[in-house]
């Protein structure tokens, strides 16, 4: 190959800039003004990833000089004697934002890399305001470039990421390229091996956020740890001059208002006492009006206010006692058979969870987009968020640590203003070792540093107690560091059948609540068998009633997620007939229909 002669090929258009552009994560994107590019963008699916290495299997986007061949300068032949091997418009388009596993039946078990290509016009509507693009997420890792320069990159499925843009922008013909690559990675968080589908794409909204120069980038509004009537929480300014200046806070229903000045990072913190404060809660989903006035920009948010603790075997919520009757989920439209990512899709299975009784969800195993936490919000239903250090990541990696890391913080930072979520986890069945609690012991303290106003936790396992036949306890050094024990347990599916329940017992010797956070067995709709029959739904059925019998004599037992609302695509799930890639322990079919086992849990729930 002879790079030169591309050069020469090329000569008009001059090299490609390698500088990347600052990640910027902008608060409560959903109510800013902005310009969707949601919609139909154009794809090229590159395998080889020749669109990115050159022959040396080098990046491209690292070269000096411009090159045709690099998918993200979007060349076009010019003239009858110059070649390039790629072309966006006789491309096929998809639907953003979506995977592409649901949407082009070539890709249904792909995993690498695809272009993305979005063309758009934008009139600033002031020439002093600046412009950012905001993606929801993508999954895995995403190289941005916009009109041929490199934006940068963002690693980590579930959680938001934005560049700026506004020296780049034009008013015309802007190109805006994302390399999108699945491919699983042992020092990846997650790792190679999980329970779900690898959906890969831009599976959440991509948007254009125009500021002003000086604009609330940031902000915190929450009750203060262990008080009633303590509001306290910060703004940050991004901009060129930040210092100095005036910025107001009001909630009109309290009758509140405030001018915050800020210092010299732009950064004003705010502590205020109000007396008359209905707290949120699942009964009570109440939701003041936040009202947050900069120069020339208004920010609209409703937030919730409510607290939330533990003490000795109890979760307190407003000071009082509550079980937490919850079920878990995962981020798919099983209707559909791909990922979750609008307010719709949350409707559906928030609804499906608040029939079934619950006023608590497990966001199962990874951050969920944006709008389940809204809705949970107005609905009044708790949520139990995740971080996705699940099974066997690396935990002797350092790399990996800081990837775990980097997701837990997006997690929380885009969400610390939402008062259902009351509960971070840290991760998901993860196997003993030195590495291993350190690993997990150091995301908490970040998490504790970061929110002292939640609780703390991570889904473990059981073991059985020496010397005591049928006495199940969790043996794991991190029920110390958490500030509630949740664990997964099996019994009836992966460990004996349901009658086992009524010869075990639990041993939980720590003062702190329990919570089950998995229970449950496969069952496919609309089989039938006696309760002995794997896969029916009589099965399954049993299966709660022995288990709910069984957690309820744990005196600590505070709540439960069993798992799971609805049944979910898993490329481990393989019997033909029965599972077809499908993780059958939904309550719900993936055709939305209830088996037999919702209505028992249904029930339970109504005795709570
Ligand atoms: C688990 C995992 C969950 C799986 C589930 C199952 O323990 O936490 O991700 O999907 O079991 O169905 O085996």
């Amino acid at each position: 190959m002879k790079v030169n002669k591309r050069i020469f090929l090329f000569l008009s258009v001059i090299a490609v800039s390698v500088v990347c552009f600052p990640q910027q994560v902008i608060q409560n994107v959903i109510s800013r003004e902005k310009t969707s590019l949601n919609g139909k963008w154009k794809y090229i699916v590159d395998p080889y990833e020749t669109g990115y290495y050159n022959y040396r299997q080098q990046p491209r986007d690292e070269e000096n000089y411009f090159d045709p061949d690099a998918i993200f300068n979007n060349a076009k032949a010019t003239d009858k004697t110059q070649k390039v091997e790629y072309d966006f418009d006789l491309s096929p388009t998809m639907n953003i934002p979506g995977d592409w596993n649901s949407q082009d039946d070539k890709l249904f078990y792909y995993e690498g890399t695809v272009w993305f290509k979005k063309s758009f016009d934008y009139a600033k509507s002031e020439p002093g305001n600046r412009v950012y693009v905001n993606f929801g997420a993508v999954n895995y890792r995403a190289d941005v470039y916009l009109n041929g320069k490199k934006l940068g990159f963002h690693e980590g499925g579930f959680t938001p990421f934005g560049f700026e843009i506004t020296k780049i922008l034009k008013p015309k013909d802007n190109f805006l390229i994302v390399k999108v690559d699945n491919k699983r990675r042992r020092d990846a968080v997650p790792t190679v091996n999980a329970d779900w589908w690898n959906y890969g794409g831009i599976t959440r909204d991509v948007d254009i956020i125009e500021t002003p120069a000086s604009f609330v980038i940031d902000y915190l509004i929450q009750l203060k740890k262990d008080s009633g009537n303590v509001i306290s929480g910060y703004i940050r300014l991004d901009g060129i001059s930040v210092s100095g200046k005036t910025v107001t806070l009001s909630i009109p229903e309290m009758g509140f208002s405030r001018n915050l000045v800020t210092d010299e990072k732009g950064y004003a913190g705010f502590e205020f006492v109000i007396n008359k404060i209905t707290y949120w809660s699942p009964e009570n989903p109440k939701l003041y009006n936040l009202v947050i006035k900069n120069d020339k920009e208004t920010i609209n948010d409703r937030i919730g206010f409510r607290m939330i603790s533990v003490k000795g075997h109890d979760i307190l919520l407003n000071g009082q006692p509550v079980f937490l009757k919850g079920i878990s989920i995962h981020e798919e439209n099983p209707l559909r058979g791909g990922r979750a990512y609008c307010i719709e899709d949350a409707r559906m299975l928030l609804t499906w969870a608040k029939e079934l009784g619950c006023n608590f969800v497990r966001l199962a195993h990874y951050p969920h987009n944006e709008y389940m936490l809204r809705l949970a919000d107005e609905m009044g239903i708790m949520v139990w968020e995740e971080n996705p250090v699940y099974w066997s990541i690396m935990f002797e990696n350092e790399t990996t640590y800081n990837l775990a890391e980097k997701q837990l913080s997006e997690m929380m930072s885009r969400d610390k203003n939402r008062s259902s979520v009351i509960i971070w986890s840290m991760a998901n069945e993860t196997p003993l070792s030195n590495a291993r609690i350190k690993f997990i012991n150091k995301l908490i303290s970040y998490t504790r540093l970061t929110d002292n106003t939640r609780i703390v936790s991570a889904a473990m396992e059981i073991s059985g107690v020496e010397g005591k036949e049928g006495v199940l306890t969790v043996n794991d050094p991190l029920v110390e560091s958490v500030d509630i024990i949740s664990f997964n347990e099996y019994i009836g599916w992966y460990s004996g059948l349901p009658d086992a329940c009524k010869e075990t017992t639990w041993e939980i010797k720590q003062d702190k609540p329990v919570i089950i956070s998995e229970f449950g067995g496969d069952a496919l709709y609309g089989m039938h068998g006696d309760t002995l029959t794997r896969w029916s739904e009589e099965y399954q059925e049993n299966l709660y009633k022995k288990n709910l019998d069984m957690l309820g004599k744990i005196p600590q037992l505070r709540g439960m997620s069993p798992w799971i609302l609805a049944d979910f695509r898993s490329p481990r799930r393989l019997l033909p007939g029965i599972q077809d890639g499908w993780n059958r322990k939904g309550l719900i079919s993936e055709k939305g229909y209830k088996k037999k086992a919702f209505y028992i849990l249904q029930k339970y729930y109504k005795t709570k």
